[in-house]
């Protein structure tokens, strides 16, 4: 029996060894399944980033930023294009979140519809960047923090430019507005900011409002039914360059002169829009920059290194008239 048990020693010994060894290399497994590629100090951060999609020429002069900069940043960048669908944003963050991404990144199409979805990413210690757009979940713990314009103050600067030139006229000016994506921060709040600038004037109507989903084909759409409803159209606002871009066609069409017969108000400021403010079919341009790829990847490299960052970053803009549109065309860079 002794030698029995003897001969099985030296094997339970063996076994013994080979367990702990097993046990080791599984831990070391277990380590990189944590996705410990992504911890080392000198490896490369990995982003995941939804987009809203390329409705826009400020949409893809976004996507264009983000990407130069993710490159000039050294850091690893996932891009998916949402096609303006909610659930295309979701599906793309979820696998980001399978993938075990260092940091995700996203403009969210629509205001509302995020909590689950974020707070799987908080769940899976995923920190999450805001960009372009904000959200309107209470838990602001869900993500570090929102880079991007004050939407309501780009409505308000637009509002306050129709007050301003707005004092000789007699009797009612009649608006009609353009609004961007339904549900979305920046159709809401240039919507709030507009209204509340106008209200200093009576004479300032708003007689209809409808969204042309921030693309120029709905801008064209839906002002050639403005027109076809509407005999006296003074002004038009359009949340975005893009819609007032297709509204010029519907406009020509129906025989009228834009910038003379409809003052024309929009907002982002892209080359296209700034080329017809220049021209004179559009009389004063909102900025909203969409160069926010820079100041995203620097907010991604103090979030990856547990760096404190703040909860709001607001992004540098300005308006312009049809002369300082015409100065600024030749340096402008989207
Ligand atoms: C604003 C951005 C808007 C632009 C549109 O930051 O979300 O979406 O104003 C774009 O041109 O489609």
């Amino acid at each position: 029996m002794r030698n029995m048990q003897m001969s099985l020693a030296p094997r339970r010994a063996v076994a013994a060894l080979a367990a702990l060894l097993l046990a080791g290399s599984v831990a070391a497994c277990g380590n990189s399944d944590t996705g410990s590629e992504g911890g080392g100090d000198n490896e490369k951060i990995v982003m995941g980033f939804s987009q809203v999609g390329a409705e826009s020429g400020w949409r893809t002069a976004n996507s264009t930023s983000v990407k130069e900069a993710a490159a000039e940043a050294g850091i690893e960048l996932k891009f998916d294009d949402a096609q303006q669908k909610q659930e295309n944003q979701i599906k793309a963050i979820r696998n980001y979140i399978q993938q075990k991404v260092d940091v995700i990144a996203f403009s969210p199409v629509v205001e509302s519809g995020w909590d689950t979805v974020l707070k799987e990413a908080k769940d899976a210690g995923i920190p999450v960047i805001l960009t372009d757009r904000a959200v309107d979940s209470a838990d602001k713990s869900l993500y570090k923090t929102f880079l991007g314009s004050d939407f309501v103050k780009e409505g308000r600067l637009s509002g306050e430019w129709l007050v301003e030139n707005s004092k000789d006229a007699t009797g009612d000016v009649n608006i009609v507005e353009l609004q961007g994506t339904t549900g979305s921060a920046p159709a809401n709040d240039r919507k709030e900011g507009f209204a509340a600038a106008i209200a200093a004037d009576p004479k300032l109507k708003v007689i209809a409002s409808q969204s042309g989903d921030f693309t120029r084909a709905g801008g064209k759409q839906v002002m050639e039914q403005f027109l076809k409803a509407h005999p006296k159209i003074d002004v038009l606002f359009a949340h975005n360059d893009d819609m007032g871009l297709g509204a010029l066609e519907a406009i020509t069409a129906a025989g009228k002169t834009p910038g003379k017969d409809i003052t024309i108000i929009t907002i982002d400021a892209v080359k296209d829009g700034m080329q017809a403010l220049a021209d004179g079919k559009f009389n004063f341009i909102a900025e909203c920059s969409p160069l926010l790829g820079p100041q995203l990847m620097e907010l991604a490299k103090k979030v990856h290194a547990g760096e404190e960052v703040p909860a709001r970053v607001e992004t540098e803009e300005t308006t312009f008239t049809q002369e300082q549109a015409k100065a600024a065309l030749p340096t402008r860079k989207y």
